[in-house]
């Protein structure tokens, strides 16, 4: 039976991996950070609670980490955890990079003295291209992240390439771009959008906030791509690899799926700040542009090339935007008439 240890198991990605690699009869562990609230719905979600052994962890904590891993004896660990929120690392950049730069070299070195032969993934990043010098973005594309967690994010992919090369350690990065899912966090746009236009279009009277509609994103589905990074461990050599659908949408674009998934009859209406949307059902105002949700920095397009893991790992994506929305509403309207 193979071990692997999931860093970050509590978040989205960490969720559908966990499902995988028990489905794939794996003995899982998973390490936690101590709260008071609750931490395990998306594992309870999946029905995967039970069946993980956790750890208490905190990516600060070097002598934590080496505990974790000689305990668990992993043959994979899957480096998950990470300040994730890109609005946020403009207001803790020094924690976040603490915890997503040196948290990383922290795994990495304690792999290095404990056992050379556990296999490594990265979860790096599309934002690491930020400001984009080449479209689409390739293994090849130089970086130019714009936040304090893209630049974050470069440093722990340039580590995990130099532990490689130095120390001969199977260490892989998976360069995914935005993948979203029923799971994925409230603050992100996508979850926002499909949780708020469902209870709209249940009966509240909200209206959605939003930042800068026109930035655009190569969004998958993490169920799809949780599976590039088991495989990337399961190849003779250690790697980086882009994991995209190829293909882009604006926020725009992606409320209007959502609006019309819902079947909301609704117009846009004025322009810049002062763009909005209205139900023409009963002419009331639901999404509104909010300039506390632009960033200092922007990323304003982002759209992957992802042929070298479909060569080499035989990776490609199954879900389209479309289906993606469907199965986020279809949890959010799931999530109102069950849990309201
Ligand atoms: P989430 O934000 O959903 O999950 C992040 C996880 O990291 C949580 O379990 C969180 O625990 C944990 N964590 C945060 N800080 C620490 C810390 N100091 N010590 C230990 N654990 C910590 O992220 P996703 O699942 O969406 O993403 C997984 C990884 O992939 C992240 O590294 C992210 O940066 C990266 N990534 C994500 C993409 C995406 O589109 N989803 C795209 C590319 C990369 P807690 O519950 O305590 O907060
Ligand atoms: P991102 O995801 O920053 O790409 O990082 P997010 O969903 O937060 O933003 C995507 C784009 O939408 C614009 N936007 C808004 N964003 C949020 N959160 N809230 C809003 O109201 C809003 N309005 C417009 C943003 O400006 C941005 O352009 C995610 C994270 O999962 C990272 O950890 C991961 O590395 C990258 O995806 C790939």
């Amino acid at each position: 039976m193979k071990r692997a240890l999931i860093t970050g198991i509590t978040g989205q990605d960490g969720a559908y991996l966990a499902k995988l690699l028990i489905d794939k009869g794996y003995k899982v562990f998973g390490t936690v950070r101590r709260s008071t609230s609750e931490k395990f719905i998306n594992l309870k979600y999946l029905n995967v609670y039970d069946k993980i052994k956790f750890y208490d962890f905190d990516l600060l904590e070097l002598s934590n980490i080496q505990n974790v891993i000689k305990l668990s004896k992993p043959d994979e660990i899957y480096h998950l955890a990470a300040q994730s929120f890109v609005p946020t690392s403009f207001q803790v950049p020094i924690v976040t990079t603490d915890i997503n730069a040196l948290g990383t070299l922290r795994i990495l070195d304690s792999i290095n003295s404990i056992n050379k032969k556990i296999k490594f993934y990265q979860a790096s990043t599309s934002e690491m291209f930020g400001k984009v010098v080449q479209t689409p973005q390739t293994e090849k594309t130089p970086f130019y992240p714009r936040s304090p967690y893209g630049v974050s994010k470069a440093f722990s992919h340039w580590i995990t390439i130099n532990y490689r090369e130095s120390y001969n350690l199977h260490a892989s990065s998976g360069i995914l771009f935005n993948h979203e899912s029923p799971l994925r966090g409230s603050e992100f746009v996508t979850k926002k959008i499909t949780s708020a236009l469902a209870r709209i279009k249940f009966g509240s009277n909200e209206i959605l906030r939003v930042g800068n509609i026109n930035a655009k994103r190569d969004w998958g589905y993490a169920g799809d791509y949780v599976h590039a990074m088991w495989l990337m461990l399961q190849q003779r050599k250690p790697d980086d690899y882009v994991i995209a659908t190829g293909k882009t949408h604006s926020v725009r674009q992606f409320i209007d799926l959502t609006l019309k998934y819902l079947k909301f009859d609704y117009k846009w209406t004025g322009i810049g700040m002062n763009e909005k949307v209205i139900n023409k059902a009963n002419n009331k105002t639901i999404i509104k542009i909010d300039k506390e949700f632009f960033r200092p920095a922007e990323v304003d397009l982002l759209i992957g090339n992802s042929s070298k893991a479909k060569r080499q790992i035989k990776w490609k994506p199954k879900t389209n935007l479309k289906n993606l929305v469907k199965l986020m509403v279809d949890y959010d309207i799931n999530q109102i008439q069950n849990f309201p």
